[in-house]
């Protein structure tokens, strides 16, 4: 490729046992031999302890190195890493060391970069890389290295191969056109083809909506008036106590945010200032950004003082819930419930409703479900299955394939001639070839790989 050798960190920043230097390019083994002037010689990817010094000579740090040659590597060139003990000063010092011995600092992604232009993975394996690294739960790992390890581009590659088939006889009805009975195609067959690549486009688009759900994790809020024990349940979700909880109404000013995992999936649950009419300034703000918080979520969880009878004040804050995905929690059922579940059900409207205690965890585990179960869909169990999950570029792409092969569906009804219909294909395709990045622009490129961590 002609490139520079670049160098990173690819372990966290910070203490640790061990911290990972790595390097690639064509300077790789010469930097490497440079910093470990002792070693025996270097056999591909084998493992050794080796001496690092200065440049200069002083020695540095006992560690173990590798030298992986090119091709065989995760960039495709020669790499080098250096496994030095995980002190922030050692690590940083093998990198200057390095430095001066010609290796130049490696941008975020740059290693994921090389990989993808030597052909090493291809566009949706480079992004799986960033999803399999920000991965918290088993089922979002599980998904990363399915697509990781092919399973979305062969999919992908699938589709392609059915409209290059088609565009193939397309145009060789073109070419062959004046002669009579050569290369005609069947306007039913492509037809029947091109419904079937958009129902294959279909199955794929629609794992977008909980993809996202599942990489990016879903908010749930809780809300309501003022002690009816939202706090309380924030915690006891979280199972500490995050939140400060007391008998004053108004307790709650800021939004306070954590995340918790429900069956593999990334949940941010929210707990907000109760709603009231205050004369206090702060607590109006606070109230003000919890409504904000409670009109984004992808759930809200309405919390009222179960032991209470309804006042006129919930009844009137209820009325102006417009969320659609939203379940009223009727809490301190330890207390024995004096709110009308009737009445509350009516005035809620066809919400879900839950009795619980924040105090005896009664209730909390079926919350736990019906979170988990009004927030997922059906496309869900798809993932759970398949394990592939698209993301928003890919689906927009997946999205315009669909759109021309609409279009070609339409204009083989309306008679189009060949060439119309050949351009339709070969669109299709070329959206399909963005998400493997055959047909990627450079600037969606760099944009890609300049969201990865450095060192990767
Ligand atoms: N018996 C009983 N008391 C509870 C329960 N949940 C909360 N409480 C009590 O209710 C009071 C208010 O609880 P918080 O969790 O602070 O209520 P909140 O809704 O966050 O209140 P604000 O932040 O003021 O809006 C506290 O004294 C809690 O101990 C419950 O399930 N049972
Ligand atoms: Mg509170």
């Amino acid at each position: 490729m002609g490139e520079s050798t670049v160098v990173a960190l690819s372990s966290p920043p910070g203490r640790s046992g061990i911290a990972v230097v790595r390097m690639s390019g064509p300077e790789a083994a010469k930097i490497l031999g440079r910093l470990a002037p002792h070693a025996g010689g270097w056999k591909s990817h084998q493992l050794q302890k080796v001496l690092i010094r200065e440049i200069s000579g002083d020695p540095l740090d006992e560690v173990m190195a590798v030298l992986m040659e090119a091709p065989g590597s995760y960039t495709g060139e020669d790499v080098a890493e250096i496994y030095c003990h995980g002190s922030m000063r050692l690590a940083d010092n093998i990198i200057e060391e390095a430095i001066k011995a010609g290796a130049e600092m490696a941008p975020p992604g740059e290693f994921t970069r090389r990989a993808f232009l030597n052909g090493k993975i291809d566009m949706a394996q480079a992004e799986a890389v960033a999803d399999l690294i920000c991965s918290e739960t088993r089922l979002q790992s599980r998904v990363a290295l399915e697509h990781l390890r092919g399973g979305l581009s062969r999919r992908v590659k699938e589709i392609e191969k059915r409209l290059l088939r088609q565009l193939v006889l397309v145009e060789g009805s073109i070419d062959f056109s004046q002669e009579e009975g050569l290369g005609e195609f069947s306007r039913e067959k492509l037809h029947s083809e091109a419904e079937g690549v958009i129902s294959d486009l279909d199955k794929l688009i629609r794992t977008n909506i909980p993809g996202n759900k599942l990489r990016d994790g879903i908010r749930v809020t809780l809300a309501g008036p003022r002690n009816a024990g939202k706090s309380s349940i924030y915690n006891a979700l979280l199972g500490e106590e995050r939140a400060i909880v007391s008998h004053i109404p108004g307790t709650t000013r800021d939004l306070l945010r954590e995340r918790i995992h429900i069956r593999g999936l990334t949940y941010y649950l929210e707990d907000t200032a109760g709603i009231a009419e205050t004369g206090c300034e702060i607590e109006r703000r606070g109230i003000d950004v919890g409504r904000e918080a409670a009109r984004a979520a992808d759930l809200l969880l309405f919390v009222l003082d179960g032991s209470l009878p309804l006042s006129e004040e919930d009844i009137e804050m209820a009325g102006r819930i417009e969320h659609e995905l939203c379940i009223i929690l009727l809490n301190k059922s330890d207390l024995g419930l004096k709110t009308d579940r009737e009445k509350a059900g009516n005035l809620l409207g066809a919400r879900q409703m839950l009795e619980v205690s924040a105090v005896t965890g009664a209730g909390l585990e079926r919350l736990r479900e019906l979170i988990y179960d009004s927030t997922t869909t059906k496309g869900l169990t798809d993932i759970y299955r398949e394990r592939i999950a698209v993301n928003s570029r890919q689906c927009n792409a997946l999205k315009r394939a669909r759109g021309a092969m609409e279009s070609a569906l339409e204009d083989i009804s309306a008679g189009k001639p060949a060439e119309i219909l050949s351009v339709w294909l070969r669109e299709a395709a070329s959206a399909c070839g963005e998400i493997t990045g055959r047909s990627v622009e450079q600037d969606i490129l760099e944009e890609i790989f300049s969201s990865f961590c450095i060192g990767k």
